[in-house]
């Protein structure tokens, strides 16, 4: 069967300030009766140390007991070690936020581990509040009909949309192939250009980064469609329309934003040595606020061709399904990696769920525009969460910059 678009088990309005007592006390039971299951097979398979959370001065250590997890009182031995206020831990706590968000943020504080093992404690913890597993030992790739899916298909337009649907939920993403015109696309390209001196670094709608002769190069212009007509058209298009339906088929799907910043256009040069250029492995739903949004559709717009010479989106097939920690997808990702080459006017499209990188390009600048579909919102659901973490992606680059400014870069993953 296929997969669930709509992941969402959560809404703004039901947030209040959760204590770490409150939480452990009450509500901890409840999803470890639920969920231990998957995060004791997950602390299993990652060989992950227990997990002690520090609150102005009291701690709590989630571990493993059998086939499910339990809480203790105090920092157990080898456990390792995250202090959050009790803001953060309130919205840990009620996943609007995750470890990755505050460490994007440069707010995460912890000891006795690593990187990895606080971003294997990321999946465990979604795992616990929501079921998501983080390893499953017999996850298939099939067809509608229940024969394996050929992960490298590629759909053009005449496709049938049953087939593109079911593939999106089974696997995590599409090539849509020849969905838009190639003129068009050379078009949006010389609009790129026209627009660029329009951006300049600071003006907190646009990224920048370095190549290796040192030179600042604008890797992304958000508000793009003010300079593009053509983009204007497509996404108002009947092409564009038709694809929202085939996409969500039983879901209703929504443009992700509607505003000035509904597109991205996205530059990437070959041999950048610093800045959010080429983005290593992450979900977008990564910051925090996968129960409240899940999933949402990210649509790539292939404007030049992305192939090994000048990079491409790669994803993780069925990593909406299992939670895989972003560190392990970086170093030894247990679900197929799949590359997706590109022609200008081809699009890729990914779940918010599912992990994604772009490599660098070798030879060759590469030119691709981000847009998306969210889930219509759930009735009553005001959504009023939403804008601090799009806050904190579009501060990215500012983060970023200062460090760099100070000496003290740091890898950071994006969204
Ligand atoms: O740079 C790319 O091609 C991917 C960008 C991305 O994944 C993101 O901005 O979240
Ligand atoms: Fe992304």
């Amino acid at each position: 069967m296929a997969y669930n678009l709509d992941r969402r088990t959560r809404r703004d309005e039901d947030r209040h300030h959760i204590t770490a007592g409150e939480f452990f006390a009450q509500e901890f039971p409840r999803l470890a009766a639920k969920h231990g299951h998957l995060v004791a097979a997950g602390i299993e398979a990652l060989a992950a140390q227990p997990l002690a959370v520090e609150v102005e001065g009291s701690a709590w250590t989630v571990l493993r007991t059998g086939a499910t997890v339990d809480v203790q009182s105090g920092t157990a031995e080898g456990a390792v070690v995250v202090t959050l206020t009790p803001g953060q831990f309130s919205d840990w706590a009620q996943n609007q936020m995750a470890f990755n968000g505050f460490s994007v943020a440069r707010e995460l504080r912890f000891r006795n581990g690593t990187i990895a093992d606080v971003s294997a404690w990321d999946s465990l913890w979604i795992a616990l509040l929501e079921g998501w597993p983080v390893t499953d030992d017999n996850l298939s790739f099939l067809d509608r009909h229940g024969a394996p899916l050929d992960l490298a298909t590629a759909f053009t337009p005449d496709a049938d949309p049953a087939d593109i649907a079911h593939f999106l939920r089974e696997a995590g993403f599409l090539h849509l192939k020849g969905w838009l015109d190639p003129e068009d696309m050379a078009r949006i390209v010389a609009d790129m250009d026209r627009a660029l001196p329009h951006y300049h670094e600071g003006d907190r709608k646009s990224w920048w980064a370095t190549v290796k002769d040192g030179t600042r190069c604008c890797v992304r212009m958000q508000e793009f469609i003010e300079h593009s007509p053509t983009t204007a058209q497509i996404l108002s298009g009947e092409t564009w329309d038709r694809m929202r339906r085939v996409l969500g088929d039983q879901d209703e799907l929504a443009q992700k934003r509607a505003d000035g910043r509904i597109i991205e256009a996205l530059y990437k040069p070959v041999g950048v040595v610093s800045g959010p250029s080429d983005v290593d492995f992450h979900r977008d739903c990564h910051l925090g606020r996968h129960a409240y949004i899940c999933s949402s559709l990210t649509v790539g717009i292939a404007l030049t061709p992305a192939g090994q010479g000048n990079g491409s989106l790669q994803v993780i097939a069925g990593s909406h399904r299992v939670a895989m920690p972003v560190e392990v997808a970086k170093t030894r990702p247990y679900l197929p990696v799949v590359a997706l080459p590109t022609e200008a006017g081809d699009l890729t499209v990914h779940l918010s769920c599912t992990l994604h990188e772009s490599t660098p390009p070798v030879f060759a600048e590469r030119r691709v525009m981000y847009t998306g579909f969210r889930l219509a919102p759930l009735a009553g659901a005001n959504g009023s969460g939403d804008a601090s973490l799009g806050e904190l992606r579009e501060s990215v680059n500012d983060i970023l910059r200062n460090e760099y400014d100070g000496g003290t870069a740091a890898g950071v993953t994006v969204e």
